[in-house]
């Protein structure tokens, strides 16, 4: 939090002390797992250590039921290393967009080169019933803030790349695409501002992943982002929303849409 500290020396020291916690020098892709997504980790292979995120530098206590607080070591049949973060700092958390982006870096710093996020959002197209899982194709971000600091121009031409969707889109055929709009919440939108969201070209609403993303595609991470219909947004259901019923959805909808992201993961 200290603004005179560097996030990627402090990113650099958590993957150090990771590797040191799991004598693993070098993890190939990292997966977030937020609302409705938890179980892919038990699914994508064998979980050889399980670290309390507290206990590495940079990470905050959770804030939020549903978000586990441990970063996982996987072995997966392929040989590969994947770490999965259960620890999401939000944004709307309002301890900054360093601390948003800080397991996104230390993901970088261990080595992987592909960042997998994932989400509970809500939906604006009508269709889609709680329980549906998304594709991201691009995203809109509304929070007025990026993770980038100083002259750093990166391009987000390709950020949620072709390539892992293409792959996706194999392994899940019908999978659908949608642009996840990031608002900073805590509270759901109005249905004024949903329709804002359509207007101009969204298709999800949530308070996360795109200032992920961006952190990711920075570090040189290519990007797969999935959300998970909880909901719909407001205004498009006639429902008013609870976040007990966007809980419920995400575990509801938990073991077809994990087995779908271990298919995904097997591919990559
Ligand atoms: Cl409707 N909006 C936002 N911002 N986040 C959500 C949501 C809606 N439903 C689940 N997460």
């Amino acid at each position: 939090d200290d603004p005179s500290a560097d996030p990627f020396a402090i990113a650099a020291e958590a993957a150090a002390q990771i590797a040191e916690r799991t004598g693993v020098e070098t993890h190939d892709i990292a997966l977030t797992l937020g609302s409705g997504w938890a179980k892919a980790a038990d699914l994508i292979g064998e979980t050889t250590h399980t670290i309390a995120a507290t206990d590495i530098a940079g990470f905050s206590r959770p804030a939020l039921e549903g978000h586990v607080g441990t970063l996982r070591s996987i072995l997966l049949p392929s040989g590969k290393r994947a770490l999965v973060i259960g620890a999401r700092t939000h944004y709307y958390e309002g301890h900054g967009v360093r601390r948003v982006v800080h397991s996104v870096r230390t993901a970088a710093a261990a080595g992987a080169s592909v960042m997998i996020l994932t989400n509970g959002a809500g939906g604006i197209k009508e269709h889609w019933t709680p329980g549906t899982p998304v594709l991201i194709s691009d995203h809109l971000n509304l929070t007025a803030d990026s993770p980038l600091e100083g002259a750093t121009f990166v391009d987000l031409t390709d950020l949620y790349a072709q390539r892992l969707r293409a792959i996706a889109h194999e392994v899940a055929p019908g999978l659908d695409e949608g642009v996840y709009v990031q608002f900073r919440g805590p509270h759901y939108e109005t249905p004024a501002e949903v329709q804002m969201a359509k207007t101009i070209g969204g298709h999800i609403v949530g308070m996360s992943t795109a200032l992920e993303a961006i952190a990711a595609r920075q570090a040189g991470m290519e990007v797969l982002g999935l959300s998970l219909i909880t909901n719909l947004a407001a205004g498009i259901s006639p429902e008013p929303l609870s976040h007990g019923e966007v809980i419920q959805a995400g575990k509801d909808a938990e073991p077809v849409i994990s087995a779908m992201l271990a298919r995904i993961v097997a591919a990559l």
